[in-house]
């Protein structure tokens, strides 16, 4: 393959920006050129995005398996049959000797459909484990769970972006989107333009921040409280949507007699956020036409995150700002397929199509596709850290597929330690990253451009990479990679290493579940720029906008949910006075496993850094780039200080995007959420000081 363009995507986050690709000669293998035609980001890309096919590059990425010939020693390069040899052996050892369910699969948001659905079968077919569960636990799984809970689905945007210019105001909550999405900010900057308002809730005045009218900085793990008290304003200037309320949900009773007790006054001391601003807030939003609530990690990486996204959830349906067109709540979702990635199978408690893994009615749809019986298929398993935290002891065996917990597992160290302590390790990547580095067998694996397959991106658009190039030589597909081992394992049939041929099998796995593909076809969506699901079948057309008639719940209302403040898991105190949160710069994606490969992203964000205010860097006595030494219950950290009157004085922010003595992980707290059991990664208590 030379010369030609091909239509494709970007690798990274959940927009999902279109590109074409064309092969060049050289050590660069390909160029990126611009796709104007694909309408979420009209050509736009960033950085990260731009520079993606420099991870395509041999020397840069894996291509030859490694194995670890004996315990302790190094990793050696190995051919394709001992490799997938000796991780037949290693995960068949384990389960001969304990049970199927010592067995573990992690996999990743990243992931196309097909993998994540194939990833989910091996898993429940070839392995029989009920021990699978993958990075997007830490991503989006509270908002999942509070659109379940209050409208009987989970798709993060019930709307596509498109529609954000025209809406009369936007609250865009823990979101930094002009770093984690540039090519998006076009859609606030016409809002505005349209005469549109843009309220940020942010700890720190970020470049998303700055494009806003109005900028709650509240203490970090306190949105609950914040939601509660605009609810509160709500009822007490008057600005319910009494006919919406009564027509178009159930449960305002409980759940106002919740809000009403937090008073703006209270929240104003949890927060730190002024009455009269949250009063302005409500202002702006209610005296708009319409409106819309958008959350990201900010609120929902807390261990109340559930809660929290469903107070927001019950404000925008006091208020009638859901359901109606130009309005309602939703949720900026992050990874490559952290739609997709949670809809399919590779998540503990689901089965493809968003189908529940303890319904009768799924297991038999299911298994009759599969070809099994459903009494064969596990339970529902661990989800993503408890699976982790059990390694070594429960579960002896694990097969890592697209995370690297190494550095984005919360008290990582901790992590680090149980990964050490498993009996097997086999880990599928495109380059050596720090879990990988700790396998006994890694794979080197196809990356994006190599192989085609569908994503779905924020919007719930599925959309269409295709393959561009050639791989390299030594590499191999994930498909071909399940299908090898199906086969090591007893499994000749059911594990087709050709993506259409999975796509289809999913279409109708997934037909008649929430998440239905049935009716989307690659050709459909070359033709089309993608399909919004639910699509049942050929003649539908799609659902970009959701629940305009009815929500998806059985009497087609949505439910209020009574929620109440609670104070964060670790609270500050004398031993440990400061806050830290954690999160992402521009250049640099997730745990850094690509990104810190490519000598331009390198240039821009170079390493870990201390966030924190003049008041506070006076106080421990640093002054910028010099090192601060950050110490949780869990471990210390040291990274430059960046000082910057941005960010609250009680609070520290570090990005987690790097391993080694600046890894904002080893200080993170554990702390699940009840329901979605989300890592609190926004909150933990530390202490500071100067580390020359
Ligand atoms: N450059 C880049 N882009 C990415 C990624 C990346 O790693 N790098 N990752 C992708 C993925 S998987 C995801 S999930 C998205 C994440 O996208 P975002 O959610 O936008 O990213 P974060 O930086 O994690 O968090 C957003 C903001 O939350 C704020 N915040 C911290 N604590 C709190 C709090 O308690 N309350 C509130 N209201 N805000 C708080 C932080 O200050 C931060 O500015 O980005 C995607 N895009
Ligand atoms: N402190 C803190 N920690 C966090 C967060 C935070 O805000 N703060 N955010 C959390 C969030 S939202 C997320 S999504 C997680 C992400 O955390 P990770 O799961 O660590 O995310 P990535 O770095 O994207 O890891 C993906 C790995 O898979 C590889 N890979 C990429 N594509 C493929 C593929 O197609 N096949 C295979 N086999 N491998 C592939 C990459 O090279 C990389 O090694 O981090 C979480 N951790
Ligand atoms: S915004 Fe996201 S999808 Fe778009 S180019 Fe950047 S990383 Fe890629
Ligand atoms: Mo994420």
């Amino acid at each position: 393959m030379t010369g030609t363009e091909t239509p494709t995507h970007c690798p990274y986050c959940a927009l999902q920006c279109g590109m074409s690709l064309r092969p060049v000669a050289g050590p660069e293998v390909a160029e990126v050129v611009e796709r104007t035609g694909f309408p979420v980001n009209r050509g736009a890309l960033c950085g990260k995005g731009r520079s993606a096919p420099a991870v395509l590059r041999r020397g840069v990425r894996l291509t030859s398996p490694l194995v670890r010939r004996r315990p302790g020693g190094e990793l050696e390069e190995a051919g394709w049959d001992e490799a997938l040899g000796r991780i037949a052996g290693g995960l068949g050892g384990v389960r001969a000797a304990h049970g199927a369910d010592a067995v573990g699969v992690f996999g990743g948001g990243g992931l196309t459909n097909e993998k994540a659905y194939a990833l989910g079968k091996f898993a429940r077919v070839v392995l029989g484990t009920s021990q699978i569960d993958y990075n997007g636990r830490f991503c989006m799984s509270s908002a999942a769970a509070a659109h379940q809970r209050a409208f009987g689905l989970d798709r993060g945007l019930p709307f596509p972006l498109e529609d954000i210019p025209r809406t009369g105001c936007v609250i865009l909550v823990g979101s930094n989107l002009a770093e984690t999405m540039p090519p998006a900010l076009r859609y606030l900057t016409e809002l505005k333009a349209n005469g549109g308002r843009l309220i940020v809730i942010d700890p720190r005045r970020t470049r998303t921040a700055e494009q806003a009218d109005l900028h709650l900085a509240p203490r970090p793990g306190t949105d609950l409280a914040l939601a509660l008290g605009m609810v509160h304003l709500v009822v007490a200037e008057g600005r319910v949507d009494e006919e919406f309320v009564r027509a178009r949900t159930r449960g305002w009773e409980e759940a106002r007699a919740g809000a009403m007790a937090h008073w703006p006054e209270l929240v104003e001391r949890i927060c730190g956020v002024p009455v009269a601003r949250l009063r302005e807030a409500v202002e702006l939003f209610c005296g708009a036409e319409s409106g819309m609530v958008l959350t990201a990690r900010g609120p929902e990486q807390q261990a109340k995150g559930t809660d929290t996204v469903g107070a927001w959830i019950n404000f925008c349906l006091a208020t009638g700002r859901a359901g109606r067109p130009l309005s309602g709540y939703g949720c900026l979702t992050g990874q490559g397929n952290g739609q997709g990635g949670r809809e399919h199978g590779q998540k503990a408690d689901q089965l493809p199509g968003y189908r529940k893994l303890t319904d009768p009615a799924a297991r038999r749809h299911v298994a009759e596709v599969w070809g099994v019986d459903p009494e064969s298929l596990p339970g529902p398993g661990r989800s993503a850290y408890e699976l982790l935290d059990a390694l070594g002891q429960d579960v002896r065996a694990l097969l890592v597929m697209g995370s690297n917990p190494v550095v984005s597992a919360p008290h990582a160290s901790h992590v680090e330690r149980r990964l050490a302590s498993l009996d097997f390790l086999a880990v599928a990547d495109v380059v050596l990253s720090e879990t990988a580095a700790l396998a006994d067998v890694v794979l080197p694996v196809t990356q994006w451009a190599e192989e085609s397959g569908t994503t779905t991106n924020l919007e719930g658009r599925v959309v269409l990479r295709r393959r561009a190039l050639d791989p390299p030589e030594g590499v191999r597909s994930d498909l071909e990679v399940l299908h090898a081992l199906a086969g090591l394992l007893g499994h000749g049939k059911g594990f087709p290493a050709d993506p259409a041929e999975v796509f289809e099998e999913l279409r109708r796995a997934s037909a008649g579940g929430a998440a239905d593909y049935a009716g989307i076809t690659y050709e459909r969506i070359a033709a089309e720029d993608g399909v919004f699901w639910p699509c049942p079948d050929a003649d539908h057309p799609g659902t970009p906008r959701l629940f305009l008639d009815r929500f998806a719940t059985e009497d087609g209302r949505a439910s209020f949910v009574p929620v109440v403040h609670r104070a964060a898991a670790e609270e500050t105190d004398r031993e440990y006075p400061v806050v830290l949160t954690t999160g992402r710069v521009v250049a640099q994606y997730q745990s850094g496993a690509q990104t810190r490969r490519v000598d331009e992203l390198n240039a821009a964000a170079p390493g870990p850094f201390v966030e924190l205010h003049p008041r506070l860097a006076e106080r421990i006595g640093v002054a910028e780039g010099e090192p601060v030494a950050v110490t949780s219950r869990r471990g210390r950290a040291v990274a430059p200080a960046r000082i910057t009157g941005a960010i609250r004085a009680d609070t520290v922010f570090m990005p987690f995007h790097w391993p080694g003595e600046g890894r904002a992980n080893t200080l993170t707290n554990p702390a699940l959420d009840p329901v979605s059991r989300m890592p609190e990664f926004k909150v933990c208590a530390v202490r500071l000081e100067a580390a020359r």
